[in-house]
C-alpha cells in the first residue's frame, strides 16, 4: 500500500488521512449551519473532512476528478485516468451521540457521474474503537487495521459469511412500502437472524460483511430513490459486497448496473447475502 500507481496512491492516501480525520473529530462536533447538495445539514466535520481529502487527492498524478457528497461540483484536474468519488463522513450525525461513522471511496475509471460497473477499486474506513479499511480491487476484499504507519493486514480475500446472522434496515418503518415490510417482516420472524442498526451505513454494512446478513436503505412511500447516494455510497458499496461473493440490488438489479443522471442520485440500496438479495428481488417483484 505503499503507492505504486495512481489507484494505490489514492488508496495509501485516505488510509493516512483517515487517522487525522479521526483525531480532528475532536473540537469539530457542532453543526455547520450550511446543507449539503442533498439538502441535509452539514457537520463542522464534515465539510473539514472534505476539504483535507480534496486537497490531497487532487494532487495526486493521476487523479482526473474529485467528487463528494458535501459539495455540488466535481473538481476537475488536469490528468485524466482516474476520478475519485468520496464520502468523506458517512454518519456523521453519530458525532452527537459519539457512535460509529466511517468514510466511504469509489475510484472510477470514467467522468462522474458513472454508473459502479466503471469502478476500479472501492472502500471503506470504519472509525469504531479502532480504524479499519475494508478495500475491494480487482475482485477481492482485503481488511486492514490502520494506525499511521504503513496499513496492517488483518484479514485477505474477505467474503460473506455463509450463514446470514445480521440485518438492519433504514428509514422509518411506516414509510417503507408495503413489499419492503413483508419482506422485513419476514427476515424478522426468522429467530436466526439479529438486528443490527447504527445508523451509519458503514457501520451496519461493515457488520453484515462480518457475520453475514443483510443492509438496506430502501425506497420509501414519499421518496422512491431511497436515501443514499448512488456515486458516494451505493457504488462503492455494492463494488465491495460484490467482490466479496455477496449481491447489492436497487430492487431488481445490481446497484453497479445503475445508470446515473447526476451526481447526487440517491438508490434504494440493499446488500449482503446473495440469497437475501434474491429473497428480496422476488417479493419487490
Ligand atoms: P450522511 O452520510 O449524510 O450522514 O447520511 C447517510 C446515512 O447517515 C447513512 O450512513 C445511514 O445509513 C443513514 O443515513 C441513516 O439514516 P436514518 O437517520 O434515516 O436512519
Amino acid at each position: 500500500m505503499s503507492g505504486t500507481d495512481t489507484v494505490d496512491d489514492v488508496v495509501a492516501t485516505i488510509a493516512r488521512s483517515a487517522i487525522e480525520i479521526r483525531q480532528g473529530l475532536v473540537g469539530r462536533r457542532g453543526k455547520a449551519d450550511v446543507e449539503n447538495p442533498s439538502g441535509e445539514t452539514q457537520a463542522e466535520a464534515d465539510i473539514w473532512a472534505d476539504e483535507l481529502l480534496a486537497e490531497r487527492l487532487t494532487s495526486i498524478d493521476g487523479v482526473a476528478q474529485y467528487a463528494s457528497e458535501e459539495r455540488s461540483e466535481i473538481i476537475d484536474c488536469e490528468d485524466e485516468a482516474y476520478c475519485v468519488a468520496v464520502d468523506p463522513l458517512d454518519g456523521s450525525s453519530n458525532l452527537k451521540s459519539n457512535n460509529t461513522m466511517g468514510t466511504v471511496f469509489g475510484i472510477y475509471d470514467e467522468p462522474l457521474p458513472a454508473p459502479g460497473s466503471a469502478l476500479v477499486a472501492s472502500g471503506w474506513i470504519l472509525y469504531g474503537p479502532i480504524t479499519t479499511m475494508a478495500y475491494a480491487r480487482d475482485g477481492t476484499v482485503t481488511k486492514y487495521e490502520l494506525t499511521g504507519g504503513e496499513p496492517s493486514v488483518v484479514e485477505e480475500d474477505v467474503t460473506l459469511p455463509d450463514d446470514p446472522l445480521v440485518y438492519g434496515f433504514g428509514g422509518r418503518v411506516p414509510d417503507w412500502p408495503a413489499d419492503f415490510r413483508e419482506f422485513a417482516r419476514e427476515i424478522e420472524s426468522d429467530s436466526s437472524n439479529k438486528l443490527r442498526y447504527g445508523g451509519a451505513m458503514i457501520g451496519d454494512v461493515n457488520q453484515v460483511l462480518t457475520y453475514g446478513g443483510i443492509f438496506a436503505y430502501p425506497a420509501l412511500e414519499d421518496s422512491p430513490r431511497g436515501k443514499l447516494r448512488l456515486q458516494f455510497e451505493g457504488n462503492p458499496i455494492a463494488y465491495l459486497i460484490e467482490a466479496a461473493g455477496g449481491r447489492s440490488s436497487d430492487g431488481s438489479q445490481s446497484i453497479l448496473e445503475v445508470e446515473p443522471t447526476d451526481l447526487h442520485d440517491r438508490v434504494p440500496l440493499h446488500v449482503g447475502n446473495a440469497e437475501l438479495i434474491d429473497r428480496l428481488e422476488d417479493v419487490l417483484e
